[in-house]
């Protein structure tokens, strides 16, 4: 009986261990559990079904061994030799094997709950770690949408929403530009798109090379087949054909003059087939406001002056057309009683937009009408007439400086 008891206190004692141990280690590690829930669980149950099936191995074992022991007992009474010692002996061995098999595997399971955890509390780490980066670069993308946002609120609003250019810098500001770029090799006329600074929008102009230099042409007589007695909008705008007879525009005139200095060549041909030229050295037309009042001086050529004359002279004169009378004869209107308009005086001793005549006489002589320049003939209609403009500073030849 001693040794049943023995054997009995052993085993419960080891049972308690067991289960106290799994107890005291589920305390410790329920925290981290919670993050692993269903792992845990589990486990747990797996651990509880081997406990239940120990517990119920062990109870299986105490049902039967007391029989045994009493047996073994009756047995040592009734066999003083001792025999059946051995099997009690191989019983008790049995025993022990099954409570190290199950203690190796609760062992076992809990060194694997225990590396689950630790696996999970690595990758939470690296979550939070994860999650601190983040959280970083989000602040310096918030800073920066901030610092862009500022940025662009200060901007002039030319800086945000850049209008539109008319695209000035691809056109050239004259036919000397051309000229002076290359764009010009060769003598004859050229149609070439101008714009110039104030222009809103470029033209079309003709430009002829003369001297090494790209004049533009804002004039030009030659058959009488455009007609010239026209009113202020038609000279302001301008009119004809650029091929063959035409004025140019005032308005454009002024445009392309005012953009810097400008010189003034007039061609001209009598009815002889004779050609003279005019040259002045500045050439300028005011705005419409001004009525395009003609600035020129600096004359030199073969034509004689009949453009700024001391008696005469057509220099600060504004401009006329049969509609707007701006000359200085009080009692007439010089564009309606000639025909063209012009720079009037009163009237003019130059007058080249008047009527064409093919055999280069009036038909009255005190008429004077016709296409006019008074120091070539004051009485007689020239054939042809070409005015061009180009600037001055351009004009200077190496022997000139
Ligand atoms: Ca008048």
């Amino acid at each position: 009986m001693e040794l049943k008891r023995t054997l009995q206190g052993t085993l419960l004692c080891l049972f308690i261990f067991l289960v106290y141990s799994e107890d005291t280690e589920t305390k410790s590690s329920r925290r981290r559990r919670c993050r692993c829930k269903k792992y845990i669980e589990k486990i747990s149950k797996d651990i509880d079904s081997r406990l239940q099936a120990f517990e119920s191995r062990f109870e299986q074992y105490l049902t039967h061994s007391p029989n045994a022991l009493s047996n073994v007992t009756s047995d040592l009474i009734l066999d003083q030799n001792g025999l059946k010692i051995d099997s009690l002996t191989v019983d008790m061995n049995k025993t022990r094997e099954i409570l190290q098999k199950e203690s190796y595997t609760l062992r076992q399971l809990k060194e694997n709950m225990y590396t689950q955890e630790m696996s999970v509390d690595s990758l939470t780490e690296n979550f939070k770690s994860l999650d601190f980066i983040v959280r970083n670069l989000t602040m310096v993308v918030e800073k920066l949408e901030t610092s862009m946002r500022n940025k662009i609120d200060k901007a002039p609003r030319t800086m945000r929403h850049k209008p539109k250019r008319n695209k000035p810098e691809l056109y050239p500001k004259d036919c000397d530009e051309v000229y002076q770029s290359g764009g010009m090799k060769y003598l004859g006329d050229y149609y070439i798109m101008v714009q110039p600074e104030k222009a809103k929008s470029p033209f079309k102009c003709v430009c002829k090379i003369i001297d090494g230099a790209g004049w533009t042409v804002i004039q030009r007589r030659q058959d009488g087949r455009e007609n010239f007695s026209r009113n202020w909008e038609d000279y302001k705008n301008g009119f004809g054909d650029l091929q063959n007879e035409f004025w140019l525009g005032n308005e454009k005139i002024h445009q392309l003059t005012t953009q810097g200095d400008y010189k003034l060549k007039i061609d001209m041909e009598d009815m002889d087939g004779k050609k003279w030229y005019a040259e002045y050295d500045r050439f300028q037309v005011s705005d419409e406001r001004d009525l395009y009042r003609l600035h020129v001086n600096g004359y030199h050529g073969t034509a004689g002056d009949s453009l700024t004359p001391y008696w005469r002279t057509h220099d600060g004169m504004p401009f006329s057309t049969r509609d707007r009378d701006n000359d200085k004869r009080f009692y007439d209107n010089c564009a309606e009683d000639y025909g063209g308009g012009w720079w009037y005086n009163d009237c003019y001793e130059s007058h080249l937009n008047g009527k064409y005549y093919h055999n280069g006489s009036h038909n009255d002589y005190f008429v004077r009408n016709g296409i006019q320049w008074n120091s070539i003939h004051a009485y007689s209609s020239l054939n042809f007439v070409e005015i061009m403009i180009k600037p001055t500073d351009n004009t200077k030849l190496p022997n000139d400086i």
